[in-house]
C-alpha cells in the first residue's frame, strides 16, 4: 500500500557518524585528499563533533536529518580471516608488526561516508511502491570492502518494516560489478513525491565491446561499472524510461574525481555540474530532458570559472543541495570553498546570482572528513520518505535536540582527541570502541548490528 502523496514526501539526509578510529592512512587510491594526508594525526572527537554540528544546523534550519552509526573497527575478524590468530591483543600486535598496511585498513572509519552505503529508490518510483535498498559492495578497496555486511544489517534494522522497505543483496564483490552506491546515483524530479528519473554515472564498462567514443581513465581506477549500475536498477524494478546511464569523464577521474558526487550534485529538477563531469554532456542532458516529467534545470560550471584542481580541492560539487518550502534551494558547501577565490566568486557571482533556484549558501566545517576526501555530500545518504514511511522507521535515528545532546555527550565520553598512525595498534583503542558502540546501539535503539553483538 503506498500512502505517499506529492506533498508529504520529504528528503531525509542520513549522515554517518564519524567513528572512534577515524585516522589518516592514505588508503584511498585516486582520492587526492586521502593520498596526500596519509600519516597525519587525526582527531576522532573533533571529526565526530563537526559531523554532529552539521547535522544539527541543518535540522535547526528545518531540514529532515537522520543519523547512521559507524562500524566496528578495528575489524579484528577481518584480520583473523587473513590468518592472524590468538587473543585480540595478539592479533593486533602481530598485524602491526607483520602487516601494518592491513592493520591500517581494518581501522578505517570510512563508513562515515554514507553516500557510499548503498543505492536507494524511493517508493514513488518502484513497481511495488516500497523503498528499495542495495548496499554497495565497495569492492574497489580492501578497507571499504569490509563495510557492506554491517551496512546491510544497519539498513535492515532501521528500515525494518517490510510493508514499506525492501532490501536487496549486495552485488557480487568482483571488479565487473564494482559498486560505490549513491555517490554515483542522482534522482531528478519535480517535487520529491512526483516520479523521478534516475541518473546512474559509471566510470567503466566491464563486459562486451566498449561503445565507440567511450574511454577509460589512465591514472586512477574507475570505481563504478555500468554493469553494477544496471544491476541495481534491475533489482529495484526501474524501467528504461526511468533511467539514464552516463559515463563519467575519464579525464575527471584522472584529476581525482573518484565519484560522480565530487563533480555533480542534483536535487529536484536541478543538476549542478562541472563541464568535465560527463563524457557525453549533451547526450546525457538530452536523455534526461526526454525522460523527465518536469523541465530539467541544468546549472553548468565551465572550466574557465572553476578549474579541475579547484573543483577537487574545494569540493564545491560535493555540496548538499537542499529544497526549501518556497521553491528555492540552499547549497551547503565545505569551508574549503571559501579558501579558493575562484570557487567562492563562482558561488557568489554565478550560482547565487544566476537564473536558478539556488538562493543561499551555508558553509560547514567538516575538515576532519575533508582530509580523507569526504565533503558534506559524502557524509549523507539521501532517502526520500513519505510521512507513513518516516513513521515506520525503527529506532531513534531522526535527529532531535535531545538526540543531538545525547550523541554529543556520547562522543565527548568515548572519543580520543588525537590519533596518530602508531596508536592504531593500541589494544585499548579497540576496547574503547566496542564499549562506545555498544552504548550507541542502545542510545539509537536499533538493536544488535555489530559482529561483537551477534556472537
Ligand atoms: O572512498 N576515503 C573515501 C572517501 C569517500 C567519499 N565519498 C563520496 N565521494 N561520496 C573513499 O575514497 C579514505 C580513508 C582512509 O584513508 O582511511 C577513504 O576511504
Amino acid at each position: 500500500m503506498n500512502t505517499a502523496t506529492i506533498s508529504n514526501v520529504q528528503e531525509v539526509n542520513f549522515d554517518g557518524l564519524v567513528g572512534p578510529t577515524h585516522n589518516y592512512s592514505g588508503l584511498a587510491m585516486g582520492n587526492v585528499a586521502s593520498m596526500s594526508h596519509g600519516g597525519l594525526v587525526s582527531s576522532p572527537k573533533e571529526g565526530a563533533l563537526q559531523g554532529l554540528l552539521k547535522m544539527k544546523s541543518l535540522m535547526d534550519a528545518g531540514y529532515a536529518q537522520g543519523v547512521l552509526p559507524p562500524q566496528q573497527r578495528p575489524d579484528i575478524g577481518a584480520l583473523r580471516d587473513l590468518g592472524f590468530s590468538g587473543s585480540n591483543r595478539e592479533v593486533l600486535a602481530c598485524a602491526a608488526k607483520e602487516a601494518p598496511q592491513l592493520l591500517r585498513a581494518v581501522c578505517s572509519a570510512s563508513s562515515m561516508w554514507t553516500a557510499n552505503a548503498g543505492t536507494i529508490t524511493p517508493s514513488m518510483d518502484s513497481p511495488d511502491t516500497r523503498v528499495h535498498f542495495t548496499p554497495a559492495n565497495l569492492q574497489s578497496s580492501f578497507h571499504r570492502y569490509l563495510e557492506p555486511q554491517t551496512t546491510g544489517r544497519v539498513l535492515q534494522a532501521i528500515f525494518r518494516d517490510e510493508r514499506h522497505f525492501a532490501h536487496h543483496p549486495v552485488l557480487p564483490a568482483t571488479p565487473a560489478f564494482s559498486d560505490e552506491g549513491a555517490a554515483n546515483h542522482t534522482r531528478l524530479c519535480g517535487e520529491y513525491g512526483e516520479p523521478g528519473v534516475h541518473l546512474f554515472v559509471y566510470g567503466r564498462q566491464a563486459f562486451g565491446d566498449v561503445r565507440s567514443g567511450e574511454r577509460e581513465p589512465k591514472r586512477y581506477p574507475a570505481r563504478q561499472t555500468l554493469e553494477a549500475s544496471q544491476a541495481v536498477a534491475r533489482q529495484h524494478g526501474l524501467t528504461v524510461s526511468q533511467t539514464v546511464f552516463a559515463q563519467q569523464h575519464p579525464d575527471a577521474i584522472d584529476a581525482g574525481v573518484f565519484h560522480n558526487d565530487v563533480i555533480a550534485v542534483g536535487n529536484g529538477p536541478v543538476l549542478l555540474y562541472h563541464e568535465m563531469a560527463f563524457l557525453d554532456e549533451e547526450g546525457t542532458l538530452e536523455e534526461l530532458r526526454a525522460k523527465m516529467a518536469t523541465p530539467l534545470i541544468p546549472v553548468r560550471v565551465p572550466v574557465e570559472a572553476v578549474s579541475m584542481e579547484d573543483a577537487v580541492a574545494s569540493y564545491l560539487f560535493n555540496s548538499q543541495l537542499l529544497s526549501n518550502p518556497d521553491g528555492t534551494m540552499t547549497l551547503v558547501v565545505p569551508g574549503e570553498c571559501q579558501e579558493r577565490e575562484a570557487v567562492w566568486r563562482t558561488i557568489q557571482d554565478y550560482l547565487l546570482a544566476g537564473n536558478n533556484p539556488i538562493s543561499e549558501v551555508m558553509v560547514k566545517d567538516v575538515k576532519q572528513s575533508m582530509r580523507n576526501g569526504g565533503g558534506p555530500a559524502c557524509l549523507r545518504l539521501r532517502v526520500a520518505l513519505s510521512e507513513a514511511e518516516r513513521a515506520a522507521l525503527t529506532g531513534r535515528v531522526l535527529l532531535t535536540d535531545a538526540l543531538y545532546d545525547d550523541l554529543t555527550a556520547w562522543v565527548n565520553r568515548h572519543y580520543r582527541d588525537r590519533l596518530a598512525p602508531d596508536d592504531l595498534a593500541d589494544p585499548q583503542l579497540a576496547e574503547e570502541s566496542l564499549v562506545a558502540l555498544d552504548e550507541l546501539t542502545q542510545l539509537l535503539k536499533i538493536g544488535p548490528v555489530y559482529p561483537f553483538q551477534l556472537g
